[in-house]
């Protein structure tokens, strides 16, 4: 069962799964198939930062409210000249950081799909570490048939998911793919009956959660090094430095400076 949880929102809802430890984000604005706007994209961002934060929580599940949609990108009559224009009437693109965000957000992120993943939304799916799909879903990218593109994650990712040909395909005709098709592109890791979505996807973050932690966040960063070049490299580096502070040998050096004396790493094995 969901209880509501972590930060005030309005365009976004959070919840934990009471003793499970998995979070769920959802995007609420299923009036607009769930078309993000500045706000919704902060709002975003303060769920996830809740979660990577909250020691209780291993897995994060994404979502769109209602059956109709995951997310339809971003909301077009709140798009400008320079991009997506908030409340403070200043223009943003801040969907960009929060794909960087999911990307390196030290734990398996779950894209929940039921309905339309577009534009916007489909770039969001994508850059999920896991896509449990609907058959009710629709996958695809708009961008060209309303005067938008992205040219980061949503190329890249895309290509790396798909291949090339197909990726210049979903681009440039802009077609929309059920779910059935996505499976077969190898977009998504799952296809279940609409009233099973919920279930399904739980159970796949249940078996991640049995799973070791550590393995899981190295093995995230590890997967994203080549691609994300020196931003996936400081990743994986940092997990190196956090699980070495944690040994004998890290704290000897931080003991001596703090003790005023010569560190002692005679008794670190130099292992093969
Ligand atoms: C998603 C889709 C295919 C759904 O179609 P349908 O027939 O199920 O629903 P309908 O009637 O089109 O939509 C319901 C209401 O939601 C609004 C619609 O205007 C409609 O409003 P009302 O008539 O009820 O007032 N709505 C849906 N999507 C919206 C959106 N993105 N912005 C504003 N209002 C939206 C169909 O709705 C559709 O094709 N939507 C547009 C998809 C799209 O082009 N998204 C933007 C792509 S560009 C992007 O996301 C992007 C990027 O390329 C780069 C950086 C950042 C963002």
């Amino acid at each position: 069962s969901w209880v509501g949880d972590g930060p005030e929102l309005e365009e976004v809802l959070y919840h934990k799964a009471l003793g499970e430890g998995i979070a769920k984000i959802t995007i609420n604005r299923a009036h607009k198939r769930n078309a993000f706007t500045p706000r919704t994209v902060t709002e975003m961002q303060r769920a996830l930062s809740a979660a990577r934060d909250d020691k209780d929580v291993g897995v994060v599940i994404l979502t769109g409210q209602g059956t109709d949609a995951f997310c339809s990108g971003g909301d077009q009559s709140v798009r400008g000249k320079h991009g997506y224009v908030g409340q403070d009437n200043i223009a943003r693109l801040n969907v960009l950081d929060l794909q960087m965000q999911i990307r390196r957000l030290p734990k398996p992120v779950v894209a929940m799909v039921a309905g339309y993943a577009v534009g916007g939304g489909h770039v969001l799916h994508m850059v999920c570490d896991i896509t449990i799909a609907a058959d009710n879903a629709m996958f695809g990218q708009t961008g060209p048939k309303v005067g938008s593109f992205d040219a980061g994650y949503g190329c890249s990712i895309m290509a790396r998911l798909v291949g090339q040909k197909r990726a210049r395909e979903m681009w440039f005709l802009a077609r929309f793919y059920d779910a059935q098709q996505a499976l077969e592109m190898g977009l998504v890791n799952a296809v279940v009956p609409v009233a099973e979505l919920e279930m399904e996807t739980i159970k796949w973050c249940r078996q991640m959660l049995k799973n070791s932690p550590t393995a899981i966040r190295v093995l995230k960063s590890a997967l994203n090094a080549v691609e994300d070049g020196h931003a996936g490299l400081q990743e994986l580096a940092g997990n190196a430095t956090l699980l070495f502070y944690g040994s004998e040998e890290g704290e000897e050096g931080r003991k001596s400076y703090l003790e005023g004396r010569q560190p002692n790493f005679s008794k670190v094995p130099r292992l093969p």
